[in-house]
């Protein structure tokens, strides 16, 4: 077995040596001079809402940002690793399907998988055009806030998630932020705000297969926790610091999709959030 305090040890040193592969020496601030740090947003919202669309509209609008989407394919096509036993089946399953098929079995193995694979990507070293640009901005498609304040929280709340792994969950996640907690900071979370009949309509133009079976008063209680979270602040949170990240709040009831206008609206509401963090 290996213990918490050893897991975060070996994490971290195979971490830092990846940064330093890329960039000898500069382990810590991965490459960048000290106050060039990369601006780092995470953009939240309910299910199916637009996170993703939205995504690649600042990537044609910003070229020059780095943007990192939600490891959804992942967690759909879960492979073992090199050193398990069996190797003969390295393709394990779809975990998001299974979380949906049996809440109970696998809420709290998706949560833990989630968290992990987008702990991951945020301890990934700068990419290359982050570390020339003059302004450099990262933008994430949710976080490892939003797999605690909204999904694991909710599925504790309607018993998906039992008292003691909520428990159990709570204690590795504080203690694993508070670990990692200077190289995963970010500066500004984008809240995409629409109503939940409004996230069923484009869910269901979606149609992704493990989803079919989501009901109105999932992205009900999922909506709540947002707002409780990003609006109200009334949700309890473990570290005082990520009550103070600014929110910028954009309505994307309006299809934004394939509206210019629209999507000129939230961009410089985007510009005006962004250069004033
Ligand atoms: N969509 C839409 N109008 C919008 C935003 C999104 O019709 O203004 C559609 C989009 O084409 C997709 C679905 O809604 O079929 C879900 O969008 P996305 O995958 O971006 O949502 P996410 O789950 O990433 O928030
Ligand atoms: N999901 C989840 N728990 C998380 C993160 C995501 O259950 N911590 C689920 C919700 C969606 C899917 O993963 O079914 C991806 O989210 P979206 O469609 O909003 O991009
Ligand atoms: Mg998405």
């Amino acid at each position: 077995m290996v213990s918490g305090r050893l897991f975060v040890r070996l994490l971290r040193a195979l971490c830092s040596s990846r940064s330093q592969t890329s960039l000898e020496g500069v382990p810590l601030s991965r490459g960048l001079h000290a106050g060039r740090e990369p601006r780092r947003l995470s953009i939240e919202g309910n299910i199916a809402v637009g996170k993703s669309t939205f995504v690649k509209l600042l990537e044609k609008t910003y070229p020059e940002w780095h943007v990192a989407t939600e490891p959804v394919a992942t967690w759909q096509n879960v492979q073992a690793a090199g050193t398990q036993k069996a190797c003969t089946t390295p393709n394990l399953g779809n975990l998001l399907d299974l979380m949906y098929r049996e809440p109970a079995r696998w809420s709290y193995t998706f949560q833990t998988f989630s968290f992990m694979t987008r702990l991951k990507v945020g301890l990934e070293p700068f990419p290359e055009k982050l570390l020339q640009a003059e302004k450099a901005v990262q933008i994430f498609e949710r976080s490892v806030y939003s797999d605690r304040y909204i999904f694991a929280k909710s599925l504790f709340e309607n018993g998906s998630i039992n008292a003691m792994e909520w428990h159990i969950y709570q204690e590795w996640h504080s203690f694993l932020l508070q670990e990692f907690a200077s190289r995963l900071q970010l500066c500004g979370f984008i809240y995409l705000q629409a109503t939940p009949q409004v996230c069923l309509k484009r869910l269901h133009q979606r149609d992704r297969k493990e989803e079919i079976g989501i009901e109105l008063a999932y992205l009900e209680q999922l909506h709540d926790q947002h707002e409780a979270w990003l609006v109200h602040k009334t949700t309890k949170l473990h570290s005082e610091a990520l009550l103070n990240i600014p929110v910028l709040v954009l309505d994307v009831n309006d299809d934004f999709s394939k509206e210019v206008t629209k999507q000129e609206e939230l961009m410089r509401k985007v510009d005006t959030f962004v250069n004033g963090l």
